[in-house]
């Protein structure tokens, strides 16, 4: 059970990763399940990657691209109406300043949290650097999310659930009350019944009187334990006001597993497209 005084918008101190992880970092992760690192990159390197996402996205869509090593792109229009794309997969594949940015040495200092795992940041193999870019327009495909853990998609490739971490780099500033991640602290330590049936998977957005949010301001970076019960609350503005862009880096332990192009398109994917996203995706 957790205490009244940590519910809510981030009743927990402030965090820095300037060099690596501290004792007091690791006991924090290893208590709630998350830890938020305020300003880990400025806001004109954050700028720098918006800028690169961009590019990339105009290039997808104009070779009409759909999937990226068997990982399909989810659409949807934009505040103009015009077609977007609402999740990328592997993206610093196409990038060099993304590849660049996950040699950050932080990065990899944040797979201590996985101890005593060995962890890699996993760049080929899962959904690479994903980037998921939220808006609220009458077509948008993407404005918010239902409750899920990230482990169990290692069952849908018939694997064993392996600890995990998604490290999150914030790219748009997104108030508490304007919506963005909710976390349950603590639930990466409960059973494995409680991972697959705490909550409906995806279907299930409400509020929970114990979930912790955050004002987060772009530069900031989250990382959230695979077992961790989580949300995306959607904003409440509209058009460009209500935009939130994040990226997404699994660290991940185990066998090395790494997709192509010629991959398979994970089952999950289609049972996520059923859930929780429009007819454009
Ligand atoms: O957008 C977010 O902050 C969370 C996304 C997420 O939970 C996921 O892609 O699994
Ligand atoms: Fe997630």
């Amino acid at each position: 059970m957790i205490p009244n005084t940590l519910k809510g918008n981030y009743p927990f101190p402030d965090f820095y990763l300037n060099d690596k992880l501290s004792a007091g970092h690791v006991q924090f992760f290893n208590e709630y399940g998350f830890i938020r690192f305020k300003n880990f990159v400025s806001r004109s390197t954050v700028a720098s990657y918006i800028k690169e996402a961009e590019a990339v996205e105009k290039k997808w869509l104009s070779e009409g691209i759909e999937k990226v090593n068997g990982v399909p792109l989810k659409f949807g229009e934009n505040e103009k109406g015009e077609k977007m794309i609402n999740r990328f997969a592997f993206l610093s594949q196409h990038s060099d300043l993304l590849h660049q940015f996950l040699q950050d040495p932080r990065l990899a200092s944040l797979t201590e949290l996985l101890y005593p795992y060995e962890g890699r940041i996993a760049e080929d193999e899962k959904d690479g650097l994903v980037f998921n870019h939220y808006i609220q327009t009458p077509n948008s495909g993407f404005t918010k999310m239902g409750w899920h853990t990230d482990s169990p998609r290692d069952l849908f490739y018939g694997h064993k659930i392996m600890p995990m971490l998604n490290v999150g780099l914030h790219l748009d500033d997104c108030a508490y009350e304007n919506g963005g991640l909710r976390v349950l602290p603590g639930t990466h330590k409960q059973g494995f019944f409680r991972l697959l049936f705490a909550k409906k998977y995806f279907i299930d957005n409400n509020p929970d009187p114990n979930e912790v949010g955050f004002d987060i301001e772009a530069g900031d970076l989250t990382v959230h334990h695979g077992s961790i019960w989580h949300r995306v609350q959607q904003s409440n503005k509209y058009g460009a006001e209500s935009r939130r862009r994040v990226m997404y880096i699994p660290l991940v332990t185990g066998k090395y597993k790494p997709k192509h192009a010629d991959s398979k398109t994970p089952f999950y994917h289609h049972i996520l497209r059923k859930r929780f996203l429009s007819k454009f995706s």
